[in-house]
Order: C-alpha cells, then sequence, then structure tokens
C-alpha cells in the first residue's frame, strides 16, 4: 500500500482539479493506493506522469438531449460521453441511463474501464457516457424518440475505429437497437459502431450473458485457488437486470444455489433457491414486462424485504450485482460473520473503500469489479473482431474465449497480487496489471 503522505499529496491535486466528484474520487483513489508505489519502483512512469496524464480525460463530450413524451411536452436531458484513454484501442465502454448519472460517476466508471479493458488482453481504450434519463415508466416508443434524439449528437463523437458504446444500467438491448438504427439512418453506413447488438443485425452470441457469466467464472477461478469450487455453494446475488440474470444462471449450472436478487426497492430471499424455471420469469419480469422483484415473492410465496439489500443473509459467496457502493462496511463485516468468504464483483465499484478493506483483513477471496465483471466488455471486443471479419464465432466458441480471458487475467491477478504470506490480493494484483500495459502504450507514444 501507498505512502500516506504521497497518497494523500497525489489525491490532493485529483481533488482540486476535480470538485464535487466523490465517485471518481474513490475509483482513483482505490488504483492509487496499489499503483503508486509500484509507480516509485519504476521510475519511468513517474517522470512521464503517467497516472497523472491517465486520471484527465482525453475528452469529455457534453450535450443537450430534447425530445417530445407522449404527452406532448418537451423534455430535456443530458447527454454525455467520457473519452477517457485511447493508448491501447479506441474508446470503449458502455452507456448507462439513469436518473443518478452525473459527470463524477461517468468519469468514474470511465476510468475502472480503462483500466479493465486492459485486463482483458483485447486491444480497446476506455470510455462511458449516458444520459440522466430515467427509462423506468416509459412507453417504448418515449424511450425511442429519447435515444433518437441522443444518438443525434453522439453520432458524429463515435465509430468503429473511435469509440464503441455498449449497454449498462438502463440500456439493453431494446436501448442499443434504437441507437444503431439511428446511427445507421444518419451516417447510411452499417458499421460495428455498439456493441450488445441482436444477433441477426452484427451482435455476438453470449454477449447478454458475458458479464454474468464472467463474473462467475472468476468466483470459480478463485475458488480453485483453495481447491474449492462454486458446487453446493449458497450464493447472494444483488440487482435482478442483465449481469444478476446471466450471474444466476451460471451459478445454477455449476451446482451452486442463488437465494436473494434485488432490485432498487427491495430484495427476495427464495432459501429453495432461484432455479432455471424462475429465473425464466424473472427474466420476463424485468426484460418484457418491467416491473419489480417484488413480483416474485408474491409469484413463489417467498419472503420479500422492502428498502433492504441483501447482504444480511447468510451465503458462501457474495456476487453485488447492482449498482456502485452497494456493499458497506458494516455489511461487509455481516457477510463474513456469517461465513462468506468470496466475494466476486459484477457490478462497478459496489464495494465502498471500508468494506474492502473489511475483505481484506480477513483475507477472504475478493475479485473487484474490473477483473471480475471484465467479461461483458471482453466479448464485446469478440464482437467487434467478428464485426470486422464480417463473420459470427458459435456459442461455443465465444463462451470458450470468455472462459479463457476470465482464467487469463486471474493468472495476471495472481502474478502481480500475490503477497508474502502468499495471500492473493486480487485487487493489486487487477490495479498494476491493467496499469502497466496501458502506461507502457502512453510511453510508448509520447506525450500525448
Ligand atoms: P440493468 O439495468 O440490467 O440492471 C440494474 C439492476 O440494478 C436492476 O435490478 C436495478 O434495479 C438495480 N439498481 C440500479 N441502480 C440501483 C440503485 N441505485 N440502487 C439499487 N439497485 C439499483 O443493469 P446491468 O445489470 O447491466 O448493470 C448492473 C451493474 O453491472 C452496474 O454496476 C453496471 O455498471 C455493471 N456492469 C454491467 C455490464 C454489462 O455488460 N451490462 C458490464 C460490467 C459491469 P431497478 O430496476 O429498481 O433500478
Ligand atoms: O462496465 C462495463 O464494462 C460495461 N458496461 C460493458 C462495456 C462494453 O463496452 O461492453
Amino acid at each position: 500500500m501507498a505512502n500516506e503522505q504521497l497518497l494523500n499529496d497525489f489525491m490532493a491535486k485529483v481533488i482540486a482539479r476535480n470538485p464535487n466528484e466523490a465517485e471518481f474520487h474513490q475509483a482513483v483513489e482505490e488504483v492509487a493506493m496499489t499503483v503508486l508505489p509500484f509507480i516509485e519502483e519504476n521510475p519511468k512512469y513517474k517522470a512521464a506522469k503517467v497516472l497523472e496524464r491517465m486520471t484527465e480525460p482525453e475528452r469529455v463530450i457534453l450535450f443537450r438531449v430534447p425530445w417530445v413524451d407522449d404527452k406532448g411536452e418537451i423534455q430535456i436531458n443530458k447527454g454525455y460521453r467520457i473519452e477517457m484513454n485511447s493508448a491501447i484501442g479506441p474508446y470503449k465502454g458502455g452507456l448507462r441511463f439513469h436518473p443518478t448519472v452525473n459527470l463524477g460517476i461517468l468519469k468514474f466508471l470511465a476510468f475502472e474501464q480503462v483500466l479493465k479493458n486492459s485486463l482483458t488482453t483485447l486491444p480497446m481504450g476506455g470510455g462511458k457516457g449516458g444520459s440522466d434519463f430515467d427509462p423506468k415508466g416509459k412507453s417504448d416508443a418515449e424511450v425511442m424518440r429519447f435515444t433518437q434524439s441522443f444518438m443525434s449528437e453522439l453520432f458524429r463523437h463515435i465509430g468503429p475505429n473511435t469509440d464503441v458504446p455498449a449497454g449498462d444500467i438502463g440500456v439493453g438491448g431494446r436501448e442499443i437497437g434504437f441507437m444503431f438504427g439511428q446511427y445507421k439512418r444518419l451516417r447510411n453506413e452499417f458499421t460495428g459502431v455498439l456493441t450488445g447488438k441482436g444477433i441477426e443485425w452484427g451482435g455476438s452470441l453470449i454477449r447478454p450473458e458475458a458479464t454474468g457469466y464472467g463474473q462467475v467464472y472468476f468466483a470459480e477461478e478463485m475458488l480453485k485457488t483453495r481447491g474449492d469450487s462454486l458446487k453446493g455453494k449458497i450464493c447472494t446475488v444483488s440487482g435482478s437486470g442483465n449481469v444478476a440474470q446471466y450471474a444466476t444462471e451460471k451459478v445454477t449450472e455449476l451446482g451452486g444455489k442463488v437465494v436473494t436478487l434485488s432490485d432498487s426497492a427491495g430484495f427476495i430471499y427464495d432459501p429453495e433457491g432461484v432455479d432455471a424455471e424462475k429465473l425464466a420469469f424473472v427474466m420476463y419480469l424485468k426484460n418484457e414486462k418491467r416491473g419489480r422483484i417484488k413480483e416474485y415473492a408474491e409469484k413463489y410465496g417467498c419472503e420479500y424485504h422492502e428498502g433492504q439489500r441483501p447482504w444480511g443473509i447468510k451465503c458462501d459467496v457474495a456476487l453485488p450485482s447492482a449498482t456502485q457502493n452497494e456493499v458497506n462496511e458494516e455489511e461487509a463485516k455481516t457477510l463474513i460473520a456469517n461465513g462468506c468468504f468470496v466475494v466476486s464483483e459484477g457490478a462497478n465499484m459496489p464495494s465502498t473503500p471500508d468494506a474492502i478493506n473489511v475483505y481484506i483483513e480477513n483475507k477472504i477471496l475478493y475479485g473487484p469489479a474490473k477483473a471480475a465483471n471484465a467479461g461483458g466488455v471482453a466479448v464485446s471486443g469478440l464482437e467487434m473482431s467478428q464485426n470486422s471479419m464480417r463473420y459470427g464465432w458459435s456459442r461455443e466458441e465465444v463462451d470458450t474465449k470468455l472462459r479463457n480471458i476470465m482464467i487469463d487475467i486471474h493468472d495476471n491477478c495472481v502474478k502481480y497480487g500475490t503477497e508474502k504470506d502468499g495471500y492473493i490480493n486480487h485487487m493489486v494484483g487487477a490495479n498494476i496489471a491493467g496499469f502497466v500495459k496501458v502506461a507502457d502504450a502512453m510511453l510508448a507514444q509520447g506525450i500525448v
């Protein structure tokens, strides 16, 4: 860990240059804490101010998104794209549509994305974007008008060799479809400008599954280091969106049992486990009906805890898959007191810094987001490759590549994160491994 003075000096500058961006400060501090000592040992990075440059986006695009709702009223939202780093490839990263979206949240996500994409072994830079638009309660027609307006500005900044957006919270297949249609219309070009596309129009098999599957493959790799596996393990999952759904599917396939799911209103506890049939209902409920997880409890007669998160439920493995800062210090302590010894993060930055300290002090298997959830963007990278080749791989081919990428990421965490007593600090490993590749590319490309 970094010398306190060094870290404080570095963070004081980041905070002064980026006021009122708490999530961005948090994401940078976690990386700086682990990478600054490495930079001290490797002065070439220090002299070239690589980390200082990496914490300043290459470009920030901010725009107005006006649209007309079903009542004929004009609505105005904010649109953003943070083009964070292009040292190792075109900007790549998702779009988030959620009322909480602001510059600081997108900069934290873009910064994480740079290191995550570097870990995937594929040639992708990092970016992130989105809007404070709230898709909840909107009709399909409203979502289409909004996304068309959003793309009417974004299209001039992106392209298959420049910047390739994808989904994130509030952006799934429906939104990607509308945005792709509008991009194609404006550019008169059918190209791989977005990932997460439908399979009939340039998408990749396994992209919808990739983040959740990868998160569970990563948990399995961590368990292997202790001669263990997911078989028979009780897992708590938060969220019930894209990542949570496919994490649940893969846990069940590997012989574990998922006993919780949640949304922003509360969580369900099903001690019998969310099996394949119940998961099919969750997918219908969330992806088509766009209802609340409470309806699961009503249908299957299990407990529903309004306004609460699932971390008080006894488990072996926790899979946070909803949003940032959704596990705090007290919840981390409760998890461990109840016997949880694996945390594999599907969401971005779901654990607070104090929660992470609890995991590491207790030497549990902790898979940080930028490693554990990299499967999603990795298969986005494979979608880009398939688009360039104008060819599509089979499910098995993509799944095998995903599995191997998750194994490579885990190996890199072991390489850079194994401590003197043998404990694998995956957070340290992921931060340093992700940093080195981008930093070396930046050194080679001069002061840009
Ligand atoms: P979805 O929109 O499909 O689902 C999001 C889920 O999280 C919903 O259940 C939602 O509940 C819940 N949620 C969102 N915001 C909050 C909040 N503030 N408090 C409590 N619950 C909340 O998104 P994804 O599944 O795609 O994304 C989930 C997480 O995974 C995010 O952190 C995202 O950045 C990360 N991620 C996603 C990837 C992807 O490929 N999609 C790749 C890598 C990471 P509700 O419906 O009530 O809002
Ligand atoms: O956080 C993430 O890695 C994503 N939302 C996926 C990004 C992508 O480009 O597939």
